[in-house]
């Protein structure tokens, strides 16, 4: 599965961490941030795939779960540490839950918010991923 969990570069000492993402550090060019917080324990977010959008996801406070399908696998991912991103390719369908307390979700996106770019059925999913299989 098109997927890779990265390190997000750290800057330690006692008084505490700063994580630090530039220009370089992902490996795509940045154009849209966007955080999900204040999520209850009981959501479920995602349920979709992007045609093209990549995208690194950050548990920047608390924990979360990411499960991710390409219709050959499934992964379950948890992201808790915010010095950890989880890079998800185009073409994966991915689910969000189990959102701890106070828990939120930084997103570096490849590109800027498209409707268009979202597959939210899934049945629409396994037929597109079919066709670009098969092209
Ligand atoms: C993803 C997961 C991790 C915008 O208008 N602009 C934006 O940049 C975003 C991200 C969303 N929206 C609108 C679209 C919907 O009307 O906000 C509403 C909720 O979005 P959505 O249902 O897509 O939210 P999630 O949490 O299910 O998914 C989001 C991202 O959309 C998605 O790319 O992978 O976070």
């Amino acid at each position: 599965m098109n997927i890779e969990l990265i390190d997000i570069p750290k800057i330690g000492n006692v008084l505490g961490n700063i994580g630090v993402i530039e220009n370089g550090t992902m490996p795509f060019e940045m154009k849209r941030v966007y955080y999900l917080y204040d999520i209850p324990s009981s959501a479920k977010r995602g349920g979709h795939a992007h045609k093209s959008l990549v995208q690194v996801l950050i548990a920047i406070s608390g924990s979360f779960d990411v499960l991710l399908n390409d219709d050959v696998s499934e992964r379950k991912v948890t992201l808790n540490k915010p010095n950890v991103g989880l890079l998800i390719n185009n073409n994966i369908w991915r689910e969000l839950e189990n959102f701890s307390s106070g828990a939120v979700c930084l997103v570096i996106a490849s590109a800027v918010y498209d409707e268009e770019d979202y597959i939210r059925d899934y049945d629409d999913y396994l037929n597109h991923i079919k066709t670009i299989r098969t092209l």
